[in-house]
């Protein structure tokens, strides 16, 4: 029996993928790189720090650490301006209702999110009280594909990995989910999700009665 939904917070919840996609390709310009959407889908659910590298071998560019860290902190500072815009209609379709119905089918319910603008997301999109616990980018050392940050949320909730479902649209944090030994939805398109127990387009489309025929 599935006693827990753990939901992915940028592709799952809200396109906070838009806002971070905008910032890199900025950063990108400035290197003379152009950032396309299907390097876009690399930078997905992976780190700051990593995603930041995989923008720069775009361009064969080799920088030093310290170098890096600044580049990074440029990047969250144009990605933070942005979500400022973020309001409570951007949920995607169905979400908060979702949200709401597994607290009426007694499921505990967590994020999981790499970003550690996390929190700041969830509480302007006006959702924070729909959660039981939050594990954002800050409280993990690996990040997706590691099981990590699933595996934490897992122990805040107090339910074993093998009665959690995770909600994700990235081919990292679907990995992560079942390196969790958890289930797995797909959010998105069957190209990056192949793995994952079931695919749907949107969120929404999932109809928690199916739970537990995954
Ligand atoms: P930040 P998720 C992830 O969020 C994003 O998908 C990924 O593109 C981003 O690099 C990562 O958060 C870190 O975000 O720079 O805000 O800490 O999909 O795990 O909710
Ligand atoms: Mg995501």
């Amino acid at each position: 029996m599935i006693e827990a939904v753990i939901f992915d917070l940028d592709g799952v919840i809200v396109d906070t993928a838009h806002y971070h996609y905008i910032a890199w390709k900025r950063l990108a310009s400035e290197f003379g790189i152009t950032l396309t959407p299907a390097h876009n889908e690399l930078l997905k659910g992976v780190s700051r720090m990593r995603s930041l590298e995989i923008v720069l071998s775009l361009g064969n560019i080799q920088l030093s650490d310290s170098e890096k860290e600044a580049l990074a902190d440029k990047k969250n500072k144009w990605f933070i301006e942005y979500i400022e815009s973020v309001r409570p209609e951007e949920i995607f379709p169905g979400v908060k209702e979702m949200l709401v119905d597994c607290r009426k089918k007694n499921l505990k319910v967590a994020l999981a999110s790499s970003s550690k603008n996390a929190p700041r997301v969830i509480e302007l999109l006006g959702v924070a009280n729909l959660f039981d616990t939050m594990v954002d980018g800050t409280m993990i050392t690996h990040t997706k594909p590691d099981p990590e940050i699933f595996l934490l949320a897992a122990k805040r909730l107090g339910v074993s990995p093998d009665k959690c479902v995770v909600f994700e649209d990235a081919e990292a944090g679907v990995v992560a989910a079942l390196a969790a030994g958890m289930k797995c939805v797909g959010v998105g398109s069957p190209d990056q999700l192949r793995r994952a127990n079931v695919i749907v387009k949107q969120t929404s489309d999932f109809n928690l009665s199916n739970l537990d025929k995954l």
